[in-house]
């Protein structure tokens, strides 16, 4: 109560002022992290504002402790979200969210039956990369992972989030209860795709029945997202209560930039998102393709190489000029030149906008954190568009030094005994620990199969590239290699 006269209290730039009590959790959206909050939750409260239809949101995290959750249910699931540009800060009140769950303190029977509650129409997901149990090269379900072989042996207590969503369809199907859309909203290609194809394979160990029913009444749309939410810090917090007056510990301090295409095919119907801003389309794959390679491949490039060189922040990177001219090179050269040539789209444009954005010195965006999960991350974004250009017969020369940094940053963090954090890290530690030769470690890196298929080993211009590149970074060190990689 206390804190919801705070947050009520509060001075926001804007606020929308539909009317709350009507809304019911129409969506259950899995994964209240940074992203949704800064991303979805404002799409939806914005579209709420102007359609008759209003859609409320019921948040459910299924890992880590309860603070965040308890937090937001003491504020009424009101929260704050700071948007910076390079000049400008503006605050917004959220209020589209209806209700929360927990699930390691609720318990997952409640997740479950929120999920076949009658009026959900919607289930999203930012459950990061890892979230999915697919392989990351091959996208196929991971039967290896642990949460999914918990899951196959007791489907009815699910931990994963592919485990509760097939779950509750199957609660639904087995009561007549209309389905809902699975909308996907992370950093995926084809995320829609490959969210059904993990649920398919995981129903079919279980009821081959229930994946043909899956199949034939379930929508899995698939959506390109965009807007840089980094993770929260105390100088962030301090951002939230110098603007309002109330430090919210469910703020969050994002990029004024936000960018939304959804495949639009809802099996349930959906809000009108593109009230807001959003872009419904029949395809998003190119839209997904252009994202997923240019901003993100570019990031996990700055990620590794920026940390090699010592830079905390990716808008540091950007005040390096050796830096910031390779990344627009992998941009322009390697990573648009990956891409469909039907794009319709001014790749040049788009990529002085990301330059813009990622020097933005207001969000303070931690390579180290975009250094996460790469294995999780590194096909899509480093691997695919590199083969696209072997294919093309185009030349390649950043993206071959985006993987050379990603295998130095591995090794130097399991070497100094750092935390990573990567679904993958028992394995490298694994590597480390029998393979005493750096240059052997890094070719062992290149042969997981999990991130790079069978190219680690047998496509040999790519492993002679990727190796050339871990050579020189080892023997010049990172900034003598961006500055020929510049003049290259
Ligand atoms: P976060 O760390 O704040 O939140 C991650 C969420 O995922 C948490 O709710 C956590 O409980 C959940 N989660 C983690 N592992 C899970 C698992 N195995 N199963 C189910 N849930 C799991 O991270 P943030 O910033 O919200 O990002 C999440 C994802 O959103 C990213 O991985 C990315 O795919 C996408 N995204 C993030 C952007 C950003 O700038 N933060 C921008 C665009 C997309
Ligand atoms: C980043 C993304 O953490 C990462 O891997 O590359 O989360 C990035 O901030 C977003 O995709 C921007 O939309």
């Amino acid at each position: 109560m206390e804190d919801q006269n705070k947050i009520e209290n509060g001075k926001f730039s804007s606020t929308t002022s539909y009317d709350r009590s009507v809304l019911k959790s129409n969506i259950v959206h899995i994964g209240f992290g940074a992203f949704h909050r800064g991303h979805q939750a404002v799409y939806n409260d914005l579209t709420n504002d102007q359609s008759e239809d209003k859609w409320g949101i019921c948040e459910i995290n299924m890992f880590g402790g309860s603070e965040l959750t308890d937090s937001l249910r003491a504020q009424d699931h009101l929260l704050t979200v700071v948007e910076k540009s390079a000049t400008e800060t503006h605050s917004r009140l959220v209020r589209t969210i209806t209700e929360s769950i927990h699930t390691p303190v609720d318990g997952i029977e409640k997740a479950i039956l929120k999920l076949t509650e009658d009026q959900v129409k919607i289930v999203s997901l930012t459950i990061t990369e890892k979230g999915y149990c697919a392989a990351p090269q091959s996208g196929m379900l991971d039967e290896t992972n642990q949460l999914i072989i918990h899951d196959l042996a007791n489907p009815t207590v699910p931990m994963s989030a592919i485990g509760l969503v097939t779950e509750a369809l199957r609660i639904r199907r087995d009561n007549g209860l209309a389905p809902f859309s699975v909308l996907s909203c992370d950093n995926i290609p084809e995320n829609g795709h490959l969210t059904k194809s993990v649920i398919l394979a995981f129903a079919k160990k279980l009821d081959s029945e229930l994946s043909d029913w899956i199949e034939e009444n379930v929508t899995f749309p698939s959506t390109m997202v965009d807007r840089i939410v980094p993770a929260m810090t105390d100088d962030q917090f301090d951002v939230i209560e110098e603007q309002t007056g109330y430090r919210d510990p469910c703020g969050v301090v994002c990029e004024d930039f936000r960018q939304w295409v959804v495949e639009d095919n809802f099996v349930a119907g959906r809000p009108q998102w593109e009230k807001a801003g959003a872009m419904l389309v029949g395809d998003v794959l190119p839209y997904e393709e252009m994202k997923l390679r240019m901003l993100n491949g570019s990031h996990s490039f700055l990620a590794y190489n920026g940390s090699l060189a010592g830079y905390e922040f990716i808008y540091q990177c950007m005040q390096d000029s050796d830096f910031r001219s390779v990344t627009l090179k992998l941009m322009l050269e390697e990573q648009a030149k990956s891409l469909s040539p039907d794009l319709n789209v001014d790749l040049n444009e788009y990529a002085n906008l990301l330059i813009a954005r990622f020097s933005n010195t207001n969000i303070k965006h931690k390579t180290a954190q975009i250094a996460m999960d790469g294995s999780q991350k590194l096909p899509q974004r480093a691997l695919a568009p590199y083969l696209t250009l072997q294919e093309r017969h185009i030349p390649a020369k950043c993206q071959p030094v985006l993987i050379a940094g990603w295998m130095h940053y591995v090794i130097d963090m399991v070497n100094k005994g750092n935390e990573l954090s990567d679904p993958l890290v028992e394995t490298y530690k694994s590597i480390m620990s029998h393979v005493p030769e750096k240059s052997e470690q890094a070719k062992s890196l290149l042969a997981i199969e999990k991130v790079f298929g069978k190219h680690g080993v047998e496509n040999k211009r790519f492993i002679e590239q990727v190796l050339k590149a871990f050579d020189d970074i080892e023997t010049v060190g990172i900034n003598i290699t961006i500055e020929k990689l510049v003049k290259d």
